[in-house]
């Protein structure tokens, strides 16, 4: 009996030790406020969401009209951020809305140069830090109908777009400097913040109970807020969350994760970014076990991932703005570097080549006009999309490595080579994996310039002892000092190695 017993023991300790070694491996911290799913949606939203390849950011709002200067002096920073600039006083800021009547604008005009573009989706801004709202919201005064425009901005905006086929989302900023109950925690982002914040030793952002309640008040306006905008502007896909990253919103990661809920529940399909919320650790983007949260990645602003690994496989977007730092209006431009359409052309293909859309914003300003810089922008790229689009619009990564001269994207058996930097030799040397398929080989089967449709010659460029071939296809005349990226689509196809013969091993 005693030697059962002791041969049990042993067998229980050897089989709860080998399951403590597995669950050791990937031993998750439990979460209640964490990613809802592992891996990506795949509903038909998110694979419209995913074939978007380029959209447009819009920044509009009262800052417009200061445009970065006041009474002389010229703001270095953010013009959107322009009322924490010290140029103005808040109250003049504050009461600028008074003064607000875009009355060049024209929401149609915007959409067709969008959509002229090559944007599928587009991003607005309904109500930045500063409170005020581009829609004639019933929650607070500082709204668009009590300016001398008086017109909904967003209805307009949301209709026009969406008559041009463009996707609408919704920015929306969770901090609102108008807002009584609102109080800033500090920004999570900085490690101190954070470690303190996950210690519990984080100073109290409310220093009273009544500031306690009144953030409560702030948050009922918020979600009160969001809910009008989805009752309002139905047509719209998604919410483009930003502020998110103070403390105090942090706090209520329990509430917040609810409320994304119920905006989900009220708008089937809603497409929420990872800028929303944070788990109960104060993670952002990604969970405490490196899970997305929400439906993608936003961590992406002004700067590209590097790699496809970087990106973990999460779906993502990257919002740029044209020159360094300015998403509103700011009337000089000389002040940073301005991207030309090239530049950003460049960009979107990097983007898509690692399964990520490109966002390019444009800020409008205090009439309702785009400036004649950024018409040009639009103008420059979309001639560029209309031509090579297909290297762009519903892609993801291909199977080729990154290479030298490039970008790579994908669909079916077509293969885009987007070539930016161009051989001195002119002669292109492209690089095909190995099969994973024992026997087989990847092989180009034909190319194709897409901007003049004239088949490239593919010649034979060696291979390597990896089961990689080269191949080598000669730039043209026409694409050798073009000043643009040109695109060649490939074909490929997998066929047994016998067809291609086996690189020749080294005696050694
Ligand atoms: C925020 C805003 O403050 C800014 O005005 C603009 O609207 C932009 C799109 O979003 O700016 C950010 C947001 C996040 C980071 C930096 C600036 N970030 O995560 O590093």
């Amino acid at each position: 009996m005693k030697k059962h017993i002791v041969s049990a023991f042993l067998m229980f300790s050897i089989i709860s030790s080998v399951c403590f070694a597995q669950t050791e491996k990937k031993e998750r911290i439990p979460l209640k406020h964490g990613a809802h799913r592992i891996g990506k949606r795949t509903d038909a939203y998110m694979q419209r969401w995913r074939e978007y390849g380029l959209g447009q950011f819009i920044h509009w709002g009262v800052y417009a009209i200061p445009g970065g200067q006041w009474n002389g002096k010229t703001s270095g920073g953010a013009a959107e951020w322009f009322r924490s600039s010290g140029l103005i006083s808040i109250q003049e800021y504050d009461n600028l809305y008074k003064q607000f009547n875009p009355t060049d604008f024209d929401a149609k005009a915007w959409a067709r140069q969008a959509k002229d573009m090559g944007a599928k989706y587009m991003i607005f801004t309904t109500k930045h830090h500063d409170g005020f709202c581009m829609w004639p919201s019933k929650y607070t005064d500082y709204t668009i109908a009590n300016t001398p425009y008086k017109k909904d901005i967003v209805k307009q905006i949301v209709d026009a777009y969406t008559a041009e086929g463009i996707d609408v989302y919704l920015y929306f900023s969770i901090i609102d400097w108008s807002h009584p109950g609102y109080v800033s925690g500090g920004n999570i982002n900085s490690p101190a913040i954070k470690k303190a914040y996950q210690d519990g030793t984080a100073e109290n952002p409310f220093k009273t109970k009544a500031e306690e309640e009144r953030y409560e008040d702030f948050k009922t306006f918020t979600r009160n807020q969001l809910f009008e905008l989805l009752d309002n502007y139905p047509q719209i896909k998604g919410l483009w969350f930003d502020g998110s990253w103070d403390v105090a919103w942090v706090r209520n990661a329990a509430w917040v994760d609810n409320l994304g809920n119920e905006l989900r529940e009220k708008h089937p399909g809603l497409i929420i970014g990872s800028r929303f919320r944070s788990d109960e650790y104060g993670n952002r983007h990604e969970d405490a076990n490196g899970d997305l949260i929400d439906d993608y990645d936003q961590r992406y602003e002004r700067n590209l991932p590097n790699s496809l690994e970087e990106t973990k496989g999460f779906d993502w977007d990257c919002v740029m703005t044209v020159p360094e730092n300015q998403w509103g209006y700011h009337r000089d431009w000389s002040l940073t570097y301005i991207k030309t359409p090239y530049d950003l052309v460049e960009m979107a293909v990097k983007a898509n080549s690692m399964d990520g859309n490109f966002v390019i914003n444009f800020g409008p300003d205090g009439k309702g006009n785009i400036r004649p810089e950024e018409t040009n922008i639009a103008k420059g790229i979309g001639e560029w999309m209309a031509v090579n689009g297909e290297a762009v619009y519903g892609v993801h990564h291909s199977i080729l490595e990154k290479q030298d001269w490039g970008f790579s994207t994908q669909k079916g058996n077509d293969i885009y080579l987007s070539v930016f930097n161009k051989p001195m030799n002119n002669i292109l040397k492209v690089k095909v994996p190995r099969s994973k398929m024992r026997g087989q080989v990847y092989v180009i089967e034909n190319a194709v310039f897409i901007s003049s449709g004239k088949t490239a010659v593919i010649n034979d460029g060696g291979r390597d002892k990896s089961g990689s071939y080269y191949y080598n296809i000669p730039i043209p005349a026409e694409y050798q000092n073009s000043g643009q990226g040109f695109v060649i689509k490939v074909n490929i196809k997998e066929v047994p190695v016998e067809e291609k013969g086996a690189y020749q091993q080294a005696i050694t």
